[in-house]
């Protein structure tokens, strides 16, 4: 995808101030660090336009960019990090809830889990959200260049297992492996 054009639109917790266009959009979801915002910055040929951190918790609001005047992709803040408070923990699974089961324009997800790590028990809970909610979802395997080749059967049992008929692809932001396939299944969607 050639980025022509590329604006933060929008950065909140509060699903009144949503952008109102009519322009469809792509989510990506997963646990807290595990490269959310690295994959939207691979996406977007950008080093740090999604704010990245080695430490978890780093995106806190529903981040809205806006590409070419034609969609948006966002990026969600992550689940499952236990250092923040947990009345903000509630607050940020409670907006990707309702984001999530709400949205009008959110015509697919992309779902992310660690290659290196099995699925935990929220990632389960958060893909069986995804089914209940109808959208498309793609399951991203990240940080494949962390783990050796011998791995990959392993990791994409693991995550078939609770991503079911969705389908898995391996992805790198150190690489690049598999930006093309995600953009093509964005690309779909918008
Ligand atoms: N080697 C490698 N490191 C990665 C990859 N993706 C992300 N990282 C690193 O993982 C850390 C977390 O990345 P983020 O993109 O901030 O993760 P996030 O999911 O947006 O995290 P939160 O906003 O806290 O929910 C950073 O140190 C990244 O550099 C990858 O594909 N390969
Ligand atoms: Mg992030």
């Amino acid at each position: 995808m050639k980025i022509r054009k590329l604006d933060i639109a929008c950065k909140t917790l509060d699903p009144s101030r949503f952008p109102r266009s009519p322009w469809a959009e792509v989510a990506v979801s997963g646990r807290s660090n595990v490269g959310k915002s690295s994959l939207l910055n691979t996406l977007l040929g950008r080093k740090n336009i999604a704010r990245i951190s080695k430490d978890p918790g780093k995106t806190r609001s529903i981040n809205f960019f806006a590409v070419n005047d034609r969609f948006y992709l966002v990026d969600l803040p992550g689940y499952g990090y236990a250092k923040v408070s947990a009345e903000l923990r509630d607050k940020w699974l409670d907006v990707i809830e309702g984001y999530v089961l709400g949205r009008d324009a959110l015509a697919g997800v992309v779902q992310l889990l660690d290659a290196r790590h099995p699925p935990t028990k929220d990632d389960a809970a958060t893909m069986d959200l995804l089914r209940g909610s109808g959208r498309p979802v793609l399951v991203a395997l990240t940080k494949a260049d962390k783990i050796p080749r011998s791995d990959r059967a392993r990791a994409l049992r693991d995550a078939e297992r609770i991503a079911g008929a969705f389908p898995v692809v391996f992805f790198s932001a150190k690489t690049g492996e598999g930006a093309d396939g995600i953009w093509k299944w964005i690309e779909e969607r918008v």
